[in-house]
């Protein structure tokens, strides 16, 4: 197993939108356990591919306290149930270490994925692992927590980052 280098915002590969899985392999399952080995190193609760550069529709994410939970999910689609019911959250993103945003998503969703052999699954997903969700959705279409707060915020983390390096 490897840990990967996670990219941080303003990355321009954060910006590729991630191509469907097609093929279930023993190559996809070394992806996986390379991005939960990495996301329980830096102890953050999900990982998109896109994090790492791969641009492939998978993500894995562990919200249990024991970190011993690990949900692997390959080419995900969101329903959104219900659009009236949203809920806010403060969400951090490893991409973009040190800062914390409210984000208000839809909170009534189902979640359509396959797992690592292929077979397709739904939940019905409740509390953080919804927003969790949204989270590594928006990775994998290039979009990252920020792009939901004003330019100006933006930009200020942006140049706090850069001049961190
Ligand atoms: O570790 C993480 N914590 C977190 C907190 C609130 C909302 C979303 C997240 S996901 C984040 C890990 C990460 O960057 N995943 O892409
Ligand atoms: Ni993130």
């Amino acid at each position: 197993m490897t840990i990967r280098k996670i990219l941080k915002f303003p990355h321009q590969d954060l910006r590729v939108k991630a191509s469907q899985v097609k093929e279930f392999n023993e190559e996809l399952k070394v992806l996986a356990e390379d991005m939960l080995e990495t996301m329980y190193d830096v102890k953050g609760i999900g990982l998109a591919a896109t994090q790492i550069g791969i641009h492939k529709q998978i993500a894995v994410i562990d919200i249990s306290p024991e970190k011993n939970e690990p949900l692997v999910i390959v080419n995900p689609k969101i329903e959104i149930l219900d659009a009236s019911i949203k809920e806010e959250y403060e969400e951090g993103c490893l991409s973009v270490p040190g800062f914390f945003e409210k984000i208000s998503r839809p909170a009534d969703i189902k979640l359509i994925y396959s797992d690592l052999d292929g077979v397709q699954k739904e939940i019905k997903p409740e509390g953080l692992l919804t927003k969790v969700i949204h989270h590594e959705m928006d990775h994998l279409n290039g979009k990252l927590f920020v792009d939901h707060i004003s330019e100006l915020k933006r930009r200020r983390i942006r140049n706090k980052i850069v001049k961190q390096k």
